[in-house]
């Protein structure tokens, strides 16, 4: 046996605890060790049974993900858990912590489960593109109620301790003083009755008429709209119902291993690798960082409200600060409104709620409140006057080495450095709206920002539970520079003849939350004009220009909030029905400008959208603005309403093929050689026959 499984025998009971770093997952090593410690239970003679455990604060944090996609190493994990369920010893789990796919299917195999009050159990394989693999969705419908089985299994949802006992999948919670104790005299008793021993998947199968299925894979159809592997799980799970023991664990193993060749499962798996790899930041690893305690906000409109209530659900003090008392309370009461919408969701534990409104948030007027903040973040209106005025007010009050953060959209954060005094301190910390929901920080570095000011920010996003991707400065750092780009391909459809609407539903049927038109109306057609009336000094003259929304601007069509824009909302039609007026426009606008209309099919609406994305993708990676390729896609993920089962748009080029992208971009260039030219590290890719996964793994 390897030092992966240690074996113990305390007091008649052989103690299988799995050690291996970071989250004791099932790698090759440990399943060896694994078999090896159970059949030598099963040869010792001072052994009654046993107890299975993972060291440290994690269980087991499932299969190894980083062997799927390679040669199957034996002996496979269904192999181990078969012998733990066939072992004449009783078994017992003591699950010390999180439990999750191939570690949750550990626990059913085992006799009984016994969990902390902190452990998490579940089975998350749909979310890298998989089902259970190793008896999940036969033994967990023999053990808890089908439908919650169907649940837990196409959601990938984790149960709390509470949860898992409450639905019958733990036996019992213990405190993790008495876990192995507990552990230990449920062994006991099972060794001394083994008529009581439960093996889970040789249980009579579980019963459900064929309505429940039809049912589950409808939900899974709208809820997971493009992803096969959902309807997969149902598929195993009902033949768990239908298939006896051995059938149904081929089936399901069958399914398992048809959805690991899919990309759809290697686009999950890079996005939740992508996800880890953008807190990689190499010029920070060693910098150790001071504890964050307090976090000043300027400006209370709904952009400083989300972040405020974000960081006060952290668990930081924060000092909200407006320019009138009465702004301060209107800031105030939006917070409460978001505090009390999370208590409700319950991600807000009412102990904490009350903690909040009681000491921990105070919204009030006058900077001198943020003297004593470690990081203060502005979140005044986007203007590059107003926010430098606001810097050189901070410069004056703002306690040495405090951060100083900027959460402009796209402004030259060098240039907001610039009027203080310590531009080491200054840093962009760029949330997305609303900022207490969306994930997604982009964290930007300018010239002159200290190494400390990035860990710390870093450190921050953490603890608020953001996934920080590092960019570096330009027009829109990473995400939103990306995003003027490829908009503009929409646009130039719909002058050439795709109605905005065909334009929005081939881009929602590719698995984008919503249509550029769609965002445009939610976002306000006022925003999009006023970004087009700040560049236009900067536009380039071989640039093609769509005024169309301007005229819808001129008109006072402002999208949702005005119930009319690119689309119309109304009683009959809340989230928006096509509007005849402005296709009619639309027809006028193309005349006036002489522009013969032609047909575009969902396919070629996807290829140029996607072509214009990944292009200038490419050219933000030269400019050295992200990090690296899978930082991008993170961006996309996290932020930009991108199919995750996709994983991002530098992944799906690498899926279509570098080559097939360049060619695109080189036939769109004959209609539009300024806007369609290649990005070099595009045609250097494709020159050297590489990769955007080169480069990932490449990178640091
Ligand atoms: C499965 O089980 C299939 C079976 O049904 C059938 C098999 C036949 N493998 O997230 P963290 C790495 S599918 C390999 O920052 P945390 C991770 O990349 C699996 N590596 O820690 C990171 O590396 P690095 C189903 C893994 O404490 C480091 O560990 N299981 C794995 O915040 C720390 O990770 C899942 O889907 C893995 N399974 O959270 C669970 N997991 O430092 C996936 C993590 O180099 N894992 N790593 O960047 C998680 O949800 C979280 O990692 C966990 C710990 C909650 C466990």
């Amino acid at each position: 046996m390897t030092e992966t499984v240690t074996y113990e025998l305390i007091d008649g009971i052989a103690v299988l605890t799995i050690a291996h770093p970071p989250v004791n997952a099932t790698s090759q090593k440990v399943r060896e060790a694994l078999k090896d410690a159970v059949l030598r239970l099963n040869d010792d003679a001072d052994a009654l049974g046993g107890i299975l455990t993972g060291d440290g604060s994690i269980f087991v944090g499932g299969a190894d993900i980083r062997e799927f996609g390679k040669t199957p190493m034996p002996p496979a994990l269904p192999e181990i858990i078969n012998l733990i369920e066939d072992s004449a010893k009783p078994i017992v789990a003591a699950i010390n912590g999180v439990a999750l796919g191939g570690g949750c299917e550990l626990t059913l195999g085992a006799h009984a489960r016994i969990g902390t009050p902190g452990a998490r159990i579940g089975l998350p394989e749909v979310t890298l593109g998989l089902i259970p693999g190793a008896g999940g969705t036969q033994r967990l419908p023999r053990l808890i109620e089908i439908g919650t089985a169907l649940d837990l299994i196409t959601s990938g949802r984790q149960l709390t301790a509470a949860e898992a006992l409450d639905c019958g999948l733990f036996d019992q919670i213990a405190e993790p003083a008495d876990l192995l104790a507990s552990a230990s005299a449920l062994a006991r008793e099972l060794a001394a009755a083994p008529q009581t021993i439960r093996r889970l998947s040789y249980l009579p199968a579980p019963q459900a008429d064929a309505s429940v299925f039809e049912k589950a894979r409808a939900a899974c159809r709208a809820r997971y709209k493009g992803q096969i592997n959902q309807l997969a799980a149902v598929d195993a799970v009902e033949a768990a119902t239908r298939l006896d023991r051995e059938a149904g664990m081929a089936e399901e193993r069958r399914l398992f291993l048809s959805l690991m060749s899919t990309p759809q499962r290697a686009a999950l798996i890079h996005a939740f690798f992508a996800e880890r790899k953008a807190a990689h930041v190499p010029d920070i690893k060693d910098i150790a960082v001071e504890p964050i305690e307090e976090v000043g906000i300027i400006g209370g409109g709904t952009m400083g409200a989300g972040i405020a209530t974000a960081a006060a659900m952290a668990g930081y003090r924060v000092t909200l600060v407006e320019r009138e008392e009465e702004f301060a309370a209107r800031a105030r009461a939006t917070i409460e409104k978001n505090l009390a919408r999370a208590l409700e969701r319950k991600t807000l534990k009412p102990a904490d709620h009350a903690a909040i409104l009681g000491e921990r948030l105070k919204t009030c007027v006058g900077y001198e409140n943020l003297s004593t903040a470690d990081v203060i973040i502005e979140a005044v209106f986007e203007n590059m006057d107003v926010k430098q005025e606001v810097f050189r007010a901070l410069d004056g009050i703002a306690k040495k080495g405090a951060t100083l953060a900027t959460n402009t959209s796209y402004l030259d954060v060098n240039a907001i450095a610039a009027v203080t005094s310590r531009p080491e301190d200054v840093i962009g910390l760029h949330f997305f709206s609303p900022a207490h929901v969306m994930r997604l920080l982009e964290v930007v570095v300018a010239d002159k920002t200290s190494g400390t000011q990035v860990a710390r920010a870093f450190a921050l996003a953490r603890r608020m539970k953001k996934t920080a991707v590092r960019a570096g400065v330009c027009d829109g750092f990473i995400g939103n520079r990306i995003l003027a780009h490829y908009r503009l391909a929409a646009d130039y459809m719909m002058m050439d003849g795709a109605s905005p609407y065909d334009i929005d539903a081939a881009l929602t049927d590719f698995g984008f939350a919503m249509g550029p038109f769609q965002v445009a109306d939610l976002a306000g057609i006022d925003i999009g004009y006023a970004t087009r009336q700040r560049r236009a000094p900067a536009r380039h003259p071989d640039e093609r220009y769509v005024g169309f929304a301007d005229a819808l601007y001129h008109k006072g069509w402002l999208g949702q909030k005005t119930g009319r824009g690119f689309y119309i909302y109304d009683a009959e039609a809340p989230k928006g029905r096509p509007d005849p007026e402005v296709s009619a426009m639309l027809d006028g606008a193309r005349k006036a400008e002489g522009i013969a209309p032609r047909t575009f099919t969902a396919e070629e609406i996807q290829d140029r959208y996607m072509a214009a994305m990944i292009n200038e993708g490419a050219r933000v990676l030269e400019d050295g603005i992200a990090q690296r390729p899978s930082d991008i896609d993170v961006v996309f993920l996290a932020g930009y309403g991108f199919p995750r089962w996709r994983g991002g748009p530098m992944q799906y080029a690498d899926e279509i093929g570098l080559d097939t992208v360049l060619n695109r971009i080189r036939t769109y260039a004959a209609e539009d050689a300024h806007y369609w030219s290649p990005a070099r590290l595009l045609e250097k890719l494709v020159a050297e026959g590489k990769t955007f996964k080169d480069l990932n793994e490449a990178s640091a």
